[in-house]
């Protein structure tokens, strides 16, 4: 997958991916990282990509032509990709977006601003605004770094023997379990009993279990109804003794937690 930055400051793309795990998905050509730089495209001796808001107001504004005239040309070099900016207005990048986006092989042309934001004409040239969360950051480049991190690890061969995007927490919809590695005690902490024993199908319960209460506590809006019901109680559900069981387990830890 090709990652296409429109950016001032292309050092800081190029050593953000040369590290690690993206470092070695470049190397395998599993992806492919370039910048144009929008100060090439300036023709004033200033070089200047900035300039004063109109209608007044603090800061400046990423001027239209020298932008542009960058993604016009990484249009030339990637036709196929779409162009997204980096914005705080911009839909909430999620993992499914990032799994849709990876799945379907696109190519992306990212788009940093800087300032106080981009000359609204621009958006003209931009298919899609994107948001990695509801904060501001001085630059597009570490959300345009974000994105592209996240997109990477679903490409097979990124991740590699260490694990498989597929099945990590968000996989599920719910936030992540507790992990542990030795040594069994860590001053005085123990290890969960049930993790040292090697019985999955009990390992895959209690890491259901913990997950279902940690999104249940910290991100309610994640759970359907249905869970909702199930670990409050109040939805009456045709089970087995197993399945009884483990919610009426749920619910006295959650209820053992709030004491
Ligand atoms: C994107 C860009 C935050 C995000 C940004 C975000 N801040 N939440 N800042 O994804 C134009 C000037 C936008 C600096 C940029």
């Amino acid at each position: 997958m090709k990652f296409l930055f429109i950016t001032i400051f292309p050092e800081q793309i190029e050593q953000a991916a040369d590290h690690s795990i993206l470092k070695r998905a470049k190397d395998a050509g599993l992806i492919e990282i370039s910048c144009i730089n929008p100060r090439d495209f300036t023709t004033d001796k200033h070089r200047s990509v900035d300039d004063t808001p109109f209608g007044g107001g603090v800061g400046m504004v990423f001027k239209p032509e020298p932008l542009v005239a960058a993604i016009r040309q990484a249009k030339k070099q990637l036709p196929d990709a779409k162009v997204i900016a980096l914005c705080p207005g911009g839909r909430t990048l999620t993992q499914s977006i990032v799994k849709e986006f990876a799945d379907a092989r696109q190519n992306l042309i990212l788009v940093c601003g800087h300032y106080e934001g981009f000359d609204e004409r621009i958006f003209q040239w931009v298919d899609e605004k994107l948001s990695i969360g509801d904060y501001v950051v001085t630059g597009g480049e570490l959300p345009a770094l974000v994105v592209m991190d996240a997109i990477s690890r679903f490409i097979p061969g990124v991740l590699g023997k260490l694990g498989s995007a597929e099945d990590d927490s968000f996989a599920s919809g719910l936030l992540e379990y507790p992990q542990y590695t030795r040594p069994d005690v860590f001053e005085g902490l123990v290890v969960p009993e049930v993790l040292r024993n090697g019985d999955h199908a009990k390992i895959a319960a209690w890491r259901l279990k913990k997950s279902l209460i940690a999104t249940y506590k910290l991100r309610k809006d994640l759970l359907t109804e249905e869970q909702i019901g199930l670990i409050e109680g109040t939805v009456k559900k045709k089970m087995n003794k197993t399945q009884r069981l483990f919610w009426e387990d749920l619910r006295k830890e959650l209820n053992d937690g709030q004491k």
